[in-house]
């Protein structure tokens, strides 16, 4: 690599302390601290008239969807105070910035000074405002217009030797209207290669869902909560980072459901919490909201689940049958006298012991199970990022099933998605591997032969550009550097490429580490006001129990020269491909056209620009809430799932990456871990204090990371032990720090998800 070109060290956040400090885990969410932090980031970002105003009129009918999470608003009610909590403050505070990174911003910094800073100063930089490009050689950034970038883009295109030599990724907060331009226009190009932050996120519960029930999506909806008698919450932190299902769960206690949550971590939301808005709450006392705390060890869940079937099925046959639901069984499954037979190859001590739940625990959470009717199950990434997270989330299906709980009011799935539009961009068609009758609608409304071959996920993507097989790379948002595993060799990747196109509303690390030329085009945020020939437009979304509503930004836009996203992809479209047979003009002068052609292609949104006028928008047809489950056999399958196999030797340990409350993924909004007492600091490992006696390390020892994982070794430098109440032979570090350690090629069976939960480490005094 020439002098002039990005040094290698630009892929990760800085190695430097920033001064760590530690409290005890706090045991209420919400509350006041809540709404101070969510002040001191809007005034920080934006001052509080303009703050104010925007917070009103989060989640609102008439308002924009929050950026965060992708939890559902009340079908027909809606706070006063607006629908957002703390962590929405700050998501639309980050957004809402009035700093800029503008053209003198990039004339001031180099690229390698840039990627000296940390993820935390890149974020609070600004909005970006102008199309950036990176030439060749160069250490600056420099102004282009919009329509030379397009050209520069077609062009880097039209070289290829095969369209499928591109990559077009997309992460989950693109709307409904820009992700259909955009599958359109990849796939009217020539490939299936749509990768997406589902990829790494909740694949494993589509391609679990999918083969099991018919669908690989959610099964309940919000108001299936204040219905259900009892809620399983495992391998998610809702208190951080879905803040507003604590209000739903906190109403579903009332209504006399019981609240069981399976994790390593004690995670504060799930034990106690005060709503910020409710005056009574905030004088009161909190709401207890876990009935019951499972300390699982990391990757354990096959094996509690297991035995919760096997402890249920004796009971049942103990009981002459009366705690199964044999009737539903009988009627609506397949597969389960092979479940059986399956069973009866586990002795339960051994799975209780593996799974590292205390056994009174596992007791009392099968007497709940025994008594309850009607059962929701709530995961996230906790299940999802591991080798064998289809089992895990298959196998909480068995369970469902032998209770007859699901497609019913008050049970079924729920893995709660985390972009705010990541499940509506599925639905659109970002997918590496559309279904046959998609495609075909495609090719019937567009006249168009769409390619058929599946494209490249995530994971093949960073193979193909390491190995030179894709030479060009777009984002449609997201920091697909810092959020994919191995940082270090998706760096290579990235730096193979010829071009690198990032759209984004916010500097990050994905624009220091880049191909051999490289574009930012910046673009509205969902909080600004998107107008086309004049007319303000709205785009829609879809939330995590398949509601479609709409989201209307009101800001003024960070900058004149901002486009939104549905108009970029558009003015590439006619640059690559010209304004016909595809009309981009017609589609982008109003949005309606767009959703009139999704009518025409997708099922489910009949009358669409009619139904998301109303208020609230509208449900999509979902099978398996209705009881009809569309798999291969016609009913919902039983499956046979496996155990986790980590032979831990001495010294070793199983990490989960995960998040603090100061993120949103790549983003850093802050330096603290309020709840977990951990504060001004993110270079920490979370540690057994038995563990640490044992490893010869104390608090606040600097350590370094070790992974081997196929022979291949990677370090992850200069880390501060913190301990911590999490099970023996666990440690937990904060994503994306941690993402040098998670080897590209561990990844979940079928669904090719990156185990970033489950990574075997050693640890090292540094
Ligand atoms: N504020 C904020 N909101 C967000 C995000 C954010 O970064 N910040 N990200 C968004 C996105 S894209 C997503 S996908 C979601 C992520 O939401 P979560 O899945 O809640 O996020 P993680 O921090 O990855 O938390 C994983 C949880 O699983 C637990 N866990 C880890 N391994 C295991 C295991 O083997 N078994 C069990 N039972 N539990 C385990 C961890 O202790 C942790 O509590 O949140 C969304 N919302
Ligand atoms: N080790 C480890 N790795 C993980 C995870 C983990 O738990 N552990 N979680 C995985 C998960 S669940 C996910 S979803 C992925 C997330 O992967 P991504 O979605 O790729 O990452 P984000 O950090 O959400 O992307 C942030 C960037 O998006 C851009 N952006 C924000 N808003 C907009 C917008 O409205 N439009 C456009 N065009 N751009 C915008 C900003 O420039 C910002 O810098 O990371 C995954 N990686
Ligand atoms: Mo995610």
């Amino acid at each position: 690599m020439s002098k002039e070109e990005q040094s290698a060290e630009n892929f990760q956040t800085p190695t430097e302390f920033t001064g760590l400090k530690t409290s005890k885990p706090k045991d209420t969410a919400g509350g006041l601290p809540a709404i101070v932090s969510s002040i001191k980031h809007i005034i920080g970002e934006v001052g509080l008239k303009q703050g104010t105003k925007s917070m009103l009129s989060v989640n609102q009918m008439n308002g924009y969807d929050c950026p965060g999470c992708a939890w559902p608003d009340p079908d027909h009610e809606r706070s006063g105070l607006g629908e957002f909590c703390e962590n929405g403050a700050k998501a639309v505070a980050e957004e809402a910035t009035t700093r800029k990174v503008d053209p003198a911003f990039f004339k001031k910094y180099t690229i390698d000074q840039l990627g000296s800073k940390s993820d935390y100063w890149l974020g609070k930089s600004g909005r970006l405002t102008h199309p950036m490009v990176l030439k060749p050689g160069q250490q600056h950034y420099e102004p282009i217009s919009w329509p030379d970038a397009f050209q520069l883009i077609a062009h880097s295109l039209n070289k290829l030797n095969t369209p499928d030599e591109a990559v077009f990724y997309t992460s989950g907060r693109t709307s409904n209207e820009a992700a259909f331009l955009y599958q359109l226009l990849v796939r009217k190009f020539g490939t299936n290669n749509l990768p997406d932050c589902s990829n790494m996120c909740h694949e494993s519960s589509g391609v679990a869902l999918s083969e099991t029930v018919g669908i690989g999506k959610g099964s309940v909806k919000l108001d299936d909560f204040y219905k259900a008698d009892l809620i399983i919450i495992s391998g998610q932190n809702p208190g951080t980072n879905h803040p507003r299902m604590l209000t739903a769960l906190q109403k579903a206690k009332k209504e006399g459901a019981k609240i069981v949550t399976i994790n390593p971590l004690r995670e504060t939301g799930l034990v106690k919490f005060k709503h910020p808005q409710h005056l009574t709450d905030m004088l009161g006392s909190a709401t207890a909201i876990t009935d019951l705390f499972l300390p699982i060890k990391i990757n354990g869940d096959v094996a509690l689940i297991k035995a919760m079937l096997k402890l249920l099925i004796e009971a049942d046959q103990k009981s002459g049958g009366k705690i199964l639901d044999h009737e539903f069984i009988k009627a609506n499954t397949h597969g389960f006298e092979t479940l059986l037979d399956d069973l009866k190859s586990y002795d339960v001590p051994s799975l209780i012991k593996q799974s590292g739940v205390p056994e009174d625990k596992v007791m009392e959470a099968v007497t709940l199970l025994k008594e309850k009717k009607n059962i929701i199950f709530c995961w996230a990434m906790g299940l999802t990022q591991h080798k064998n997270a289809v089992d895990n989330i298959r196998e909480i299906v068995n369970l469902l099933l032998i209770k007859g709980s699901i497609g019913k009011p008050g049970a079924g799935t729920c893995p709660v998605r985390g972009h705010s539009n990541v499940q509506g961009d599925r639905t659109m068609g970002i997918w590496e591997k559309p279904k046959k009758a998609f495609l075909d609608n495609l090719q019937k409304v567009f006249g168009f032969d769409p390619p058929r071959e599946h494209g490249m996920d995530t994971v093949e993507a960073i193979g193909a550009m390491a190995g030179g097989g894709a030479k060009v790379f777009i984002g449609l948002g997201g920091n697909f550097l810092s959020a994919s595993p191995d940082t270090a060799y998706t760096a290579k990747a990235l730096q193979n490429c010829d071009l690198t196109v990032q759209v984004s509303t916010k500097l990050n690390r994905s624009h220091l580490v880049t191909g051999k030329t490289a574009l930012i085009l910046p673009c509205l945020g969902r909080t600004e006001r998107d107008r086309q020939n004049g007319v303000t437009q709205f785009v829609t979304v879809e939330n995590s129990t398949g509601v479609v509503h709409q989201s209307t930004g009101n800001k003024p836009p960070a900058s004149p020269d901002l486009l939104s996203e549905p108009k970029i992809v558009a003015e590439l479209g006619k640059a690559l491909i010209g304004n016909s047979p595809i009309d981009w003009d017609q589609m982008v002068e109003n949005y309606d056209n767009i959703r009139d052609y999704i009518e025409k292609v997708i099922p489910g949104f009949e009358d669409y620009n009619v139904r998301v006028r109303n208020p609230g928008g509208f449900y999509l047809p979902n099978g398996a809430r209705e009881g009809v489950f569309k798999t291969i056999t016609g009913k919902a399958n039983f499956t046979i799932n496996r155990l986790a196999s980590h032979d831990l030797k001495a010294g070793e340990f199983i990490m989960m990456t995960i998040r603090s409350h100061d993120q949103f993924n790549t983003t850093i909004y802050g330096l603290n871990d309020r709840y977990r007492g951990i504060y001004n600091e993110r270079r920490v490992i979370l540690m057994n204090p038995d563990d640490m006696r044992d490893t010869g390390v104390v608090a606040n020892d600097v350590v370094n990371i070790k992974s081997c994982f196929n022979n291949v070794e990677r370090v992850a430098e200069q880390f501060l032990v913190v301990p911590y109440e999490i099970p023996p032979q666990c440690v937990a570090t904060y994503f994306p720090e941690a993402n040098v350690l998670v080897p590209v090629d561990n990844f979940a069976d079928h669904s090719h998800t990156p185990a970033s939960k489950s990574i075997i480490v050693t640890i090292h005094k540094a």
